[in-house]
């Protein structure tokens, strides 16, 4: 059937303990020399040798030093199958591969003048002959040899081990890994590269130094990043007590770069966009999104790569709980609230309707036709939710301790998911088999709570009913083991400190586990009907349902002290004025007065106040819808920002003026809280008066990539006058720059109107468009399809049809890239007629027109 199972788990029959690797390099042709130390697994004797090789040329093929006849072995482009070998040996193949033709940006690939690689998950079967697995995991020696003048830098994974120059202009560089590590990890990074440098001494006595490469000039803007790996280092010695372990850790930033970045061993490799960085050319959430992803592949170094996975089912293992320590390490070095809030925006928006969608999966799968297509928010974003939750229960003692015992147990391991759960079983003395089924059971659980008073005795009660909606394959879901904080306030807003009658037992950080489908808690002779507030800090990633009316969630979000239910209560009065599960009127009210009091409130965190003006976005409304109409949902969120602006123009004023000064250069707190809150006010403002000139100020006179990004924004989505000469001012200015063209490219193919269609399609003429570049591509297609709802929805249908008509052009590029581009359908079935017919007529014209593995297994799921 195409699909890989997880109960088919067979461990390797072969064992490779080390590995070495000569590289020649050449833009046009590498040959790859690989010696293999093969040794078979006493436990299941009597296996052929089976290794992965995709588009391989053989060349040569020895067995302990002898050529091997051919009638020993059969490469059928695919697999290279040995027979005739029951005991140990040494394989040694020498391969050419084709780095400059290779757009596909899997294996080793040309990056203007640089020769890079990205193996993970199953790129490196494309470099040479290997069990591409990740609980094969040798120690490895790689030579690297190539013209000093066109690769005066050769990069490998591990520690230096020697240089030499060899005859014609050539030379070579030997690195070793002495750490047990899958081919994912493998990397090498060579060309002509610059870097920043820092040498530091780990908590353990080691000295280690670290390096930032980039091209040329761009390594001026690589110090920020460096910074962030030393904070990350730092941060995971002391958080979780983990040291760094090879003499060297080198980062390499990469124009073309399918994902975010890749956390090979001692060698990681980015996107561009997740390193270089000044204030001229990135913006504030520029900068966060690079210490984010800075740390996570740093941190990486122990959940993934000292510890790694025994199969790709396992993805969760290490991404989820990666996700889970960079969002730990934010939310420590900056503001806990304002990093749970972007969380939960991006898990209600993406994640939920991932969900909820063709495409839903549990966070551990347990079959998958392209591993690729797995590398979603529901195995990083809600895998680390799952690991939050588990953290909630166990409480944080024991989970740090969960964590030694795994890091210990595993260190240098293939390791499950099972084994993680069985650490932290036994570091915290907690049955966790019930708790297990967070990882098989997809699907975003809600809890429907309903309460009574009794005004005669003064008992409440509150009922909490679990219930997780059924998904492609599972129709039928058990309760989940999860945190559910609560806090109940009298009328005036006093908390009341009664603990509940419950058979729901206590939690060690406050609250009570529920841990089936149904708990009843109970609280005797209250004076008045309270009002209960759920789900603080968003313990458990849940959707959460209570009859509130519009007067109790505007007066809980004064009574509430935790900040991130403040603003989730804001964003409940919004969804509830837009989809009319509110009554409107009233909530649009309440709302209003919340955000007039927010915006006088001077004491307030400005980016906590920018937060709270932000609405839900379009993404997040359609999930809550059953069907959704593109139309009116966007006329709606657009009628009410328009009143909402509208009476709050003074004070909107106010705060933008006020913060002026606060604003001006520098990457402190108050600083980016300040330039978040101004970019905020200005968009409103621009909105009640697209005239006004307000942002074509701001946009001159911007000493800041945050000012001048906000403000050319405002011009283009609002079609203010001076929008076209400010976006042929930016454009001829940073047109050296594709990181930033990627910026006013996004900004137009995001402007809300159905025209947007037209641009793009200039936009596609012209010599902006690079269809190799993944980061262009996302620019421009994944913004319109992603962040541009009445340009995608078009009602005729066109916005599908030109998504799809480039998901088949960029097939044959980048399939990575192209599949990513189908996802933007993955709703729908949900959306209203005609549009409903028409994204279902742009998807079947795609059927027998792909030709990757990726895009075919996405189509078929988003059709099945
Ligand atoms: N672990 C990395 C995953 C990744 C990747 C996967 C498929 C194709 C290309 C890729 N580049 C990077 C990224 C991370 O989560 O750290
Ligand atoms: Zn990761």
């Amino acid at each position: 059937d195409g699909f890989v199972h997880l109960e088919d788990y067979a461990p390797p029959a072969w064992r490779i303990p080390h590995a070495e690797l000569a590289f020649d390099l050449e833009r046009e042709a590498t040959v790859v020399e690989a010696t293999l130390r093969l040794e078979p697994d006493p436990g299941q004797p009597g296996h052929a040798v089976v290794l992965d090789g995709e588009e391989l040329e053989l060349l040569d093929i020895e067995a302990d030093g002898a050529p091997l006849p051919a009638d020993r072995w059969d490469y059928d482009g695919r697999h290279l199958r040995i027979d005739g070998f029951a005991s140990a040996f040494t394989l040694r193949t020498r391969a050419r591969i084709r780095p400059a033709d290779n757009t596909r940006l899997e294996g080793l690939y040309t990056s203007g003048p640089l020769l890079l690689t990205q193996c993970e998950a199953e790129g490196f079967r494309r470099i040479t002959f290997f069990a591409d697995r990740p609980d094969v995991m040798p120690t490895w020696r790689i030579v690297l040899r190539a013209d000093r003048a066109a690769f005066p830098v050769l990069l490998a994974n591990g520690n230096p081990a020697g240089t030499r120059e060899l005859d014609g202009g050539r030379h070579e560089a030997t690195w070793e890994n002495p750490h047990p590590t899958p081919c994912y990890l493998f990397a090498i990074a060579a060309g002509q590269l610059r870097r920043v440098t820092h040498t530091l001494r780990t908590a353990e006595g080691r000295e280690v130094e670290l390096n930032v490469w980039a091209q040329g000039d761009d390594v001026v803007r690589c110090h920020y990043a460096l910074g962030a790996v030393e904070r990350a280092l730092r941060w995971d010695e002391q958080r979780f007590g983990r040291c760094y372990d090879l003499e060297v850790f080198n980062v390499v930033a990469a124009q073309d770069f399918t994902m975010g970045a890749m956390e090979n061993k001692g060698l990681n490799i980015f996107n561009a966009r997740y390193i270089l960085a000044d204030e001229e050319s990135a913006t504030d959430e520029d900068f966060l999104a690079i210490e984010s992803v800075v740390a996570h592949e740093y941190l990486h170094n122990w959940s993934g790569n000292r510890v790694t996975l025994r199969d790709w089912f396992q993805l969760s293992l290490k991404e989820g709980l990666t996700v889970f320590r960079d969002t730990e390490f934010s939310a420590d070095l900056h503001s806990r609230a304002l990093k749970r809030i972007e969380v939960v925006r991006l898990l209600r928006a993406r994640q939920f309707a991932e969900d909820a969608g063709a495409l839903a999966h549990a966070v551990r799968p347990d079959r998958y036709r392209e591993i690729s297509n797995f590398y979603t928010l529901t195995i990083y974003e809600k895998g680390a939710e799952v690991v939050r939750v588990l953290q909630a229960l166990v409480g944080e003692e024991a989970f740090r301790a969960g964590m030694d015992r795994y890091f210990a147990d595993n260190d240098g391991r293939a390791a499950t998911i099972e084994d993680f759960l069985a650490a932290h079983a036994a570091a915290s003395g907690s049955d966790l088999s019930d708790f297990a089924r967070w990882y098989a059971q997809a699907g975003t659980p809600e809890l429907w709570i309903t309460a009574d008073y009794d005004e005669a005795s003064g008992d409440y009660t509150l009922q909490v009913d679990q219930h997780t909606p059924p998904t492609p394959g599972q129709a039928h879901k058990e309760a989940l083991p999860m945190p559910l904080r609560f806090v109940l306030f009298a009328p005036d807003g006093g908390v009341i400190d009664a603990a509940p009658e419950t058979d729901a037992p206590a939690l060690p950080g406050g609250g009570v586990a529920l841990t089936q489908a149904t708990h009843v808690l109970r609280w005797r002779g209250l004076r008045a009907r309270p009002l209960p507030a759920f789900n603080q800090g968003f313990a458990a990633p849940v959707k959460l349902r209570f009859e509130y009316d519009a007067a109790d969630l505007a007066a809980l979000a004064r009574f509430e002290s935790d900040p991130f239910n403040r603003w989730d209560l804001l964003q409940r009065l919004a969804s509830g004025a837009l989809l009319h599960t509110l009554d409107p009127e009233q909530a649009t009210v309440a709302l209003g007065d919340a955000l007039g009091a927010l915006l006088d409130d001077d004491a307030a965190d400005p980016a906590f106040v920018a937060e709270c003006l932000a609405l839900p976005d379009f993404d997040t409304l359609a999930e809550a819808c059953d069907v959704v109409d593109v139309d009116e949902l966007v006329a709606r969120r657009e009628s009410l920002l328009d009143r909402l602006a509208e009476e709050h123009v003074e004070r909107l004023q106010r705060r933008y003026e006020s913060l002026a000064a606060a604003a001006g250069d520098g990457l402190t707190a108050p600083a980016m809280a300040a330039r978040a809150l101004r970019n905020a006010c200005l968009a409103w403002l621009t909105r009640l008066d697209p005239e006004a000139t307000l942002a074509q100020a701001q946009f001159a006179t911007a000493t800041t990539m945050t000012a001048r990004l906000g403000a050319l924004r405002c011009l283009v989505h609002f079609e203010a006058p001076g929008a076209a000469a400010a976006l042929a001012e930016f454009r001829t200015r940073w047109a050296a720059d594709p990181l930033v063209t990627d910026k006013w490219i996004a900004c137009l193919a995001s402007r809300p109107h159905p025209d947007t269609l037209d641009d793009i399609g200039e936009l596609l003429a012209s010599s902006w468009w690079l269809p190799t570049n993944p980061n262009r591509v996302r620019a421009v297609v994944g913004t319109f399809s992603r962040a541009n709802p009445l340009g995608f929805h078009r009602r005729d249908g066109a916005g599908y049809r030109f998504v799809a008509a480039q998901v088949e052009k960029l097939d044959g590029i980048n399939p990575q890239v192209a599949a990513r581009l189908l996802g933007a359908f993955e709703t729908w079935r949900k959306l209203a007629e005609p549009l409903r017919h028409q994204a279902r007529l742009a998807l079947a014209s795609l059927q027998g027109r792909l030709h990757s593995g990726d895009t075919r297994d996405l189509l078929q799921r988003l059709l099945d």
